[in-house]
């Protein structure tokens, strides 16, 4: 068997391209990595009215430039209806999550949402409904039942894995990079479908964040 001459150039430039190909693929990568090398710290924020009263069930959010944001395929969060109530009353999802609406009571509901983040109806029903929902754009879906005029939720999509509610304290603990983030927020009584955002500059030691919100009287 006969190697000819232009064969082996062509092997060799297929070969120097591959390691283009690898040489390019490392570069990006050292370059992620350089922009997130620095260790997670602690960060804690808490949500407080401005009368200083602590804040529950406030939703919150940090976007990092530069990573994934949409949620993995699959991904399922659960919208449920006990003793004819929404549970939770705040569900904070990622964009792309598919949610299920099981009613777990003895009467049906139909739960709808005209909100323009995801809009939907599941017509009267009892059990769980054969398709979830999925939200695939970011803000504030506001449920409510047909049936039941008194049941009503929010589900709040987020284009990050980084999302938290405050808890009866008004805290949010997470574990963020230093970097310049964006910090995303919403609360039912802000009064608004639209999530509140402001920049978030961290640096490598962790820190402590105080927000305030002007909530509307229950
Ligand atoms: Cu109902």
């Amino acid at each position: 068997m006969q190697l000819s001459i232009p064969s082996t150039r062509a092997r060799l430039s297929r070969e120097r391209c591959r390691r283009a190909r690898l040489a390019r693929t490392f570069a990006a990568c050292a370059a992620a990595l350089a922009s997130h090398s620095a260790p997670a710290a602690p960060w804690a924020l808490q949500v407080r009215s401005s009368t200083g009263q602590p804040v529950s069930d406030a939703v919150v959010a940090v976007e990092l430039n530069g990573e994934p944001r949409g949620a993995a395929p699959q991904t399922i969060a659960q919208m449920a209806q006990r003793q004819r109530q929404f549970q939770p009353f705040v569900l904070v999802i990622q964009t792309g999550t598919a949610v299920s609406f099981p009613n777990f009571d003895t009467v049906r509901h139909h739960v709808y949402s005209f909100s323009p983040t995801k809009t939907f109806d599941i017509k009267l029903y009892s059990g769980t409904p054969a398709r979830p929902e999925v939200f695939d754009k970011p803000g504030v879906a506001t449920l409510g039942c047909n049936i039941h005029d008194r049941m009503s939720a929010h589900i709040v999509v987020v284009d990050t894995p980084l999302f938290a509610k405050s808890d009866a304290a008004g805290w949010v603990r997470m574990d963020l990079p230093p970097g310049q983030h964006r910090l995303l927020y919403w609360h039912p009584r802000l009064g608004s479908l639209t999530l509140r955002s402001q920049p978030l500059r961290l640096g490598p030691d962790g820190a402590t964040t105080e927000l305030l919100l002007e909530l509307a009287a229950d």
